[in-house]
C-alpha cells in the first residue's frame, strides 16, 4: 500500500466522527481507529483543534484497554499501529452510553441540582441513548428493553463490566494521585464461531470521556479543560499521561507541536502487552489468538 506523507496507508474510510475516523483494517473483522486532534464538547456546538490531543488519547485509551484486558473484561483493542492508530475488532456498536459516576459533576449537577463534588453514596450507572441528532439523551432500561437497544443479557453485561471497569480503574488512578469522577463507556456486539454472542468493552478510555481531578488539588485534567474554557487541555492528557507512566517527565509535545519521533517511539510498547497476551493463551493450551 502506498503511504502518504503523515505515514498513513491510504485506505478505505469507513467513518468519521467527532473525534475519530474509522478506517477497513487491515485483516477481515478488524477497523482501524483513527485519534485526530479535533476536540467538540456539547454535541459539536463547541469545537477546536488542539495539537497533541489525538496522540496522547490513542496511547491512554490503548494502554487502559490492554489493563483491562488482562483484567479479564474482554475488549476490541488488538493493537497500537502508530502514535495516532490503533487496530480493533469491528464490532457493531450498541447505540447506548453507560455513564458511571462517583462524585457529583457535569450534567448530573444540572439535572438534580446537586453542587460538584458531592461524593455519591454509591456508583451510579445511567443509561443514554447514542444518537447526535437527538443530544444523546438519557434513558432507562425500559426505553431500552421497548426500542430494542439491547436486551435485557447483554444489558447484564454492559452494566457488570462498568462495574469491573469501575472498581479497576478508580483503584488505579487513585494509586497515582487521581480522582475518577466519572466516564462513558461504549459496547460493542462480536459474534464467536459457532453464532455465540460476545460484548466487548469498544470506543475509546482516554480524558475526553472521563472526567479525572488531581487528588491533592482537584484540578480538573479533562475535557472540561475544554468545555469550560480552563486551557491547557493537552497538558492535562499529558499529565495523565505522565502519572500513568506513558510518556516521559519531559512529555511528547515540543513548542507547541507533538515530538513526532518520540511519540512514534513510545506508541509501539503496547504492542509488547498484546504480544504477551498472546503468549499466555498459548501457555493456557488455548487457540492463540490471530491478532
Ligand atoms: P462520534 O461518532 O460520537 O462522533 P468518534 O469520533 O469517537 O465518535 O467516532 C468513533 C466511532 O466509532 C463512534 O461512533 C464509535 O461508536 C465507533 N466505534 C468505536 N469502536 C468501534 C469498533 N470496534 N467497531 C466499530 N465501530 C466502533
Ligand atoms: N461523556 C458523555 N458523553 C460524551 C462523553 N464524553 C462522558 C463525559 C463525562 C461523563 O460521560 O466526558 O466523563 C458524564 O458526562 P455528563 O456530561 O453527562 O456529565
Ligand atoms: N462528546 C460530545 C461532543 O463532542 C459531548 C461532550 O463531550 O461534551 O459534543
Amino acid at each position: 500500500m502506498r503511504k502518504t506523507g503523515n505515514g498513513m496507508s491510504r485506505r478505505k474510510k469507513i467513518y468519521e466522527g467527532k473525534a475519530k475516523i474509522i478506517y477497513e483494517g487491515t485483516e477481515p473483522g478488524t477497523v482501524i481507529q483513527y485519534f485526530k486532534d479535533d476536540a467538540t464538547a456539547f454535541n459539536a456546538q463547541k469545537k477546536a483543534v488542539i495539537a497533541g490531543k489525538g496522540v496522547l488519547n490513542n496511547r491512554i485509551s490503548a494502554h487502559l484497554m490492554t489493563k483491562l484486558e488482562a483484567m479479564g473484561i474482554p475488549t476490541h483493542f488488538i493493537r497500537s499501529i502508530n502514535m495516532r492508530e490503533q487496530l480493533v475488532r469491528k464490532v457493531e456498536i450498541v447505540p447506548l452510553e453507560v455513564v458511571v459516576r462517583n462524585i457529583a459533576a457535569g450534567s448530573l449537577c444540572k439535572r438534580l441540582g446537586l453542587p460538584e463534588g458531592a461524593v455519591l453514596g454509591r456508583p451510579l450507572v445511567e443509561y443514554y441513548f447514542k444518537n447526535d441528532a437527538l443530544g444523546d439523551p438519557m434513558v432507562s432500561e425500559e426505553h431500552i428493553f421497548t426500542f430494542g437497544w439491547a436486551d435485557p443479557y447483554e444489558l447484564d453485561e454492559m452494566v457488570s463490566m462498568a462495574w469491573r471497569v469501575n472498581d479497576y480503574l478508580t483503584g488505579m488512578f487513585s494509586g497515582i494521585g487521581l480522582k475518577l469522577v466519572d466516564f462513558k463507556l461504549e459496547f460493542g456486539r462480536l459474534w464467536g464461531e459457532h453464532g455465540e454472542l460476545y460484548i466487548v468493552l469498544a470506543d475509546e478510555i482516554s480524558p475526553d470521556n472521563c472526567r479525572l481531578w488531581d487528588a491533592t488539588t482537584g484540578e480538573k485534567l479533562d475535557k472540561d479543560r475544554f468545555r469550560f474554557d480552563l486551557g491547557d487541555l493537552v497538558e492535562g492528557y499529558q499529565y495523565i499521561a505522565q502519572k500513568l507512566g506513558l510518556v516521559p517527565e519531559g512529555g511528547i509535545m515540543k513548542g507547541g507541536t507533538v515530538d513526532e519521533a518520540l511519540a512514534q517511539d513510545l506508541s509501539q510498547i503496547e504492542n509488547e502487552l498484546a504480544r504477551e497476551r498472546r503468549l499466555r493463551d498459548l501457555k493456557k493450551g488455548g487457540k492463540p489468538r490471530k491478532n
